[in-house]
Formats: C-alpha cells, sequence, structure tokens
C-alpha cells in the first residue's frame, strides 16, 4: 500500500455552532481562532493531524455562512468552492438543523462529497429532529468524546483517498532490482528528494525489490554491468536516459508511476495521442495544480512542454495555464488538449473532479510525463509495463 495522498477533511456549518472548536478538540491546540461573537472564521484555516489507521489528514475550517450580507455572498461561493474540494465534508449543526444544513447536505449529494453530522454542544441541548439518509454524531466541543467521531472519520472517508494498493506492486517482485535516475541539478530542490522519489523507494522497500539510486550521468557506466529489471527516470531526463538504457530493459517514469495513482491513466493514454492531430491555432491547456512558487514545475508547464509541443508537431499551438486549484476557462470546451501536471501538492479528488469536467466537454487529456514522452519518440517504451493493465 501507497500513501498517495493527505486527505482533506472540511469542516462545515452555520456561525458559532463549533466548527473552530472541533477542529482544536481534533488537534488539542488552539489553531482556529475561537470567539463567542459570529463570523470570524473568514478564510479557510488548514491543520494536519494523523489519524490511526489512516495517516496524515488536513482538516479545513471554513467560514459560517448564514448571513445575506455581500460578505456572506462570497463566502457562500467560497465555501461551496471549498466543497468541491474536500474528500470528505464533516456537517457541524448545533441547536437548530435548518434550511442552510438541510442546503449544505444536499450540495454535498450533488457533488458527490461524503459526509456525515455532527449535532454539536450536545451538553447544552439534546439532539430533537430526525435526519434521514445521514449519520450523525452527538459531540460536545466541551466534553470531546473523540474515539466515536473519529470511527466515523474512518467510516465515511473514501480509502482511495489516502492510500492506493498499487505503485510498483503489479509489476516489481521481490529481489527485483530497480535503478532510479534522479538528475541532481539546478531544477531540483536542494538537499532533499521529492515525494514522487521518496514514495517510490518506500514501494520497492516494502515489496522488498533493491532500489539504486543514481545520477544520470553515472547510468551508462552502471548498466554495462547490471541487467535491472526495469529503470525510472525523472521525465526531463528521457532523451538522455532512453538513449543510454538498452531496448531489452523497460524503462518509465516518476511522473508516468503517479499519474496511474494520481490521475485518470487510461484517459491519458488515449489523449496524449491527440498531440499528432494537434492545427495551428489550436488551444491546449496547461494544468498546473500547484502555486507559482514552485519554480520547477512553472518552467516545465509553461516553458518546457510548451516549445516540446510546438518542435514536435511544428504547429504554432495556444497554450493557457491553470495554477493551483483555479478555475477552469469558461471556454474549456475550444481546447483540443489539457495536460495535467503531477498533482504532487494536491489530491487525487480534487485532479478527478477537474479532469472529469474536461472529460465531459470532450476536451483529450494527458499529463506532463506522458505529453513528454511523446514529445521524445518514447511514449510507447515508457508505458508498454502498463498499458497491458490499464487499457
Ligand atoms: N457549551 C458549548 N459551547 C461550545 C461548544 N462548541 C463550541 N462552543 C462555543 O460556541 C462558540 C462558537 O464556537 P466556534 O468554534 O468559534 O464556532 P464556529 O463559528 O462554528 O467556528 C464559542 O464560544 C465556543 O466556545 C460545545 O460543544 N458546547
Ligand atoms: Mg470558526
Amino acid at each position: 500500500m501507497v500513501k498517495v495522498n493527505r486527505p482533506h477533511i472540511g469542516i462545515f456549518g452555520k456561525m458559532n455552532v463549533g466548527k473552530s472548536s472541533l477542529i482544536n478538540a481534533l488537534t488539542g491546540q488552539e489553531v482556529s481562532v475561537v470567539a463567542a461573537h459570529p463570523g470570524t472564521t473568514t478564510d479557510p484555516v488548514k491543520k494536519i493531524i494523523e489519524i490511526l489507521g489512516i495517516g496524515p489528514v488536513t482538516l479545513v475550517d471554513t467560514a459560517g455562512i448564514d448571513d445575506s450580507s455581500a460578505l456572506g455572498a462570497q463566502r457562500v461561493r467560497r465555501t461551496n468552492e471549498a466543497l468541491d474540494q474536500v474528500d470528505l465534508a464533516i456537517l457541524v449543526f448545533a441547536d437548530d438543523f435548518n434550511s442552510y444544513d438541510q442546503s449544505l447536505m444536499e450540495t454535498c449529494v450533488a457533488l458527490r462529497v461524503p459526509y456525515f453530522l455532527v449535532h454539536n454542544k450536545s451538553d447544552l441541548h439534546k439532539l430533537n429532529v430526525e435526519i434521514k439518509g445521514a449519520d450523525v454524531v452527538d459531540f460536545s466541543c466541551k466534553d470531546p468524546r473523540l474515539p466515536r467521531l473519529l470511527d466515523m472519520i474512518k467510516k465515511h472517508l473514501p480509502k482511495s483517498s489516502y492510500s492506493a494498493d498499487v505503485l510498483l506492486d503489479d509489476y516489481v517482485q521481490s529481489g527485483d532490482e530497480v535503478v532510479l535516475v534522479i538528475p541532481i541539478d539546478a531544477s531540483a530542490p536542494e538537499g532533499r528528494l521529492i515525494l514522487p522519489q521518496v514514495q517510490t523507494i518506500r514501494n520497492l522497500l516494502d515489496i522488498g525489490a533493491v532500489a539504486v539510486c543514481l545520477k544520470d550521468g553515472e547510468l551508462r557506466e552502471y548498466l554495462q554491468t547490471h541487467t535491472p529489471k526495469l529503470v525510472i527516470t525523472d521525465s526531463q531526463a528521457f532523451g538522455y536516459v532512453s538513449s543510454v538504457v538498452p531496448p531489452n530493459i523497460p524503462l518509465t517514469s516518476f511522473s508516468i508511476l503517479f499519474s496511474r495513482l494520481k490521475g485518470d491513466f487510461g484517459a491519458y493514454l488515449k489523449g496524449t495521442r491527440t498531440i499528432d492531430k494537434l492545427q495551428d491555432g489550436d488551444k491546449v491547456l496547461i494544468l498546473e495544480s500547484c502555486s507559482h512558487s514552485v519554480n520547477k514545475c512553472d518552467d516545465i508547464g509553461r516553458t518546457k512542454i510548451p516549445n516540446w509541443l510546438q518542435k514536435y508537431t511544428g504547429k504554432k499551438l495556444q497554450f493557457t495555464v491553470v495554477a493551483n486549484l483555479d478555475s477552469l476557462p469558461d471556454d474549456a470546451e475550444t481546447y483540443k488538449l489539457a495536460i495535467q501536471c503531477g498533482g504532487c501538492m494536491v489530491t487525487r479528488t480534487q485532479i478527478m473532479r477537474r479532469l472529469n469536467i474536461l472529460k465531459e466537454k470532450g476536451v483529450s487529456l494527458s499529463n506532463y510525463g506522458l505529453a513528454i514522452a511523446y514529445c521524445n519518440g518514447i511514449f510507447d517504451r515508457v508505458t508498454e509495463i502498463f498499458r497491458k493493465q490499464d487499457q
């Protein structure tokens, strides 16, 4: 099993029902502002906790949004956006369950967000309404009994949001040797490995395989005396690495491995071939799911991939970048192709929600690693070990 994600759990409900207090009870810390007067939490506050049996999760505190002022309308929009980005919603209410709480439940159903209800402040009043079709936990932040709440989180949080059964498990066996090519150049983060590399090493250790880590410059010499089961490289070194690894040794990349876990791999395999059909003036959407300050992704998505695509196709293409989880363009259906990044900063749920919208609009899908492989003419080679299972 691989921990692919830190699932996001959002706390929603009217002002003053005890959302921030609930987060404090869960974390045992004063992380969110708790105030006796309504409307203090205006921006989502995030806090990470470790839940036994799940691992780390991110709790997202949200504003109470039952007033009708302009600011309130803005808050409604923000809360709905926040709801669309969580793996589980905890809907908190206190003394009265009203139409607003009902509408939160309906939004969860519409957006297919798993949820359960917390009747808070049960020290002050008993639950006196019957809520059909939902689990309700009685709770009091003044006397927090966490086990029932944690059990309910475990019951409703989809397993796929925090673990995946397959990274290399279906291909690599105990005792196999796998070479990981990790270029240490200007675009590598200083003094550390990136998450996909770390998780791949952990997965190989779990399998009982031997992980050999080396830089691209050391690969040629190493392969003179070794025949590994598989070589996994950073996509940016594809050109060089594919020329050095003999054809009898399978080759793939970290980003392709993770696109199986964090994206829609079947759609990517099909959609990437759209690159061959691109014409002058066609629009390509780059989905860069992390902040602008992460220069590495910035550079790949905004400069390198556009250059590679134009060079490979020989066409003049139009590129639009959507960063973070910002909204898709209004005219999304006019794009021929959308290329999603590896998504190491976001959850699978967040990526899939976006991809599904584009899929419905008929936009072909690809991801950074697969598009780069395609432009390097090695797409078939680097997807071969997965194609039988996933297509
Ligand atoms: N008696 C009682 N008071 C609570 C409980 N939970 C929260 N409160 C109080 O309700 C008020 C609003 O809580 P807060 O967490 O800021 O609500 P939020 O607006 O939903 O984030 C604060 O004065 C809390 O101390 C509870 O379970 N019992
Ligand atoms: Mg609050």
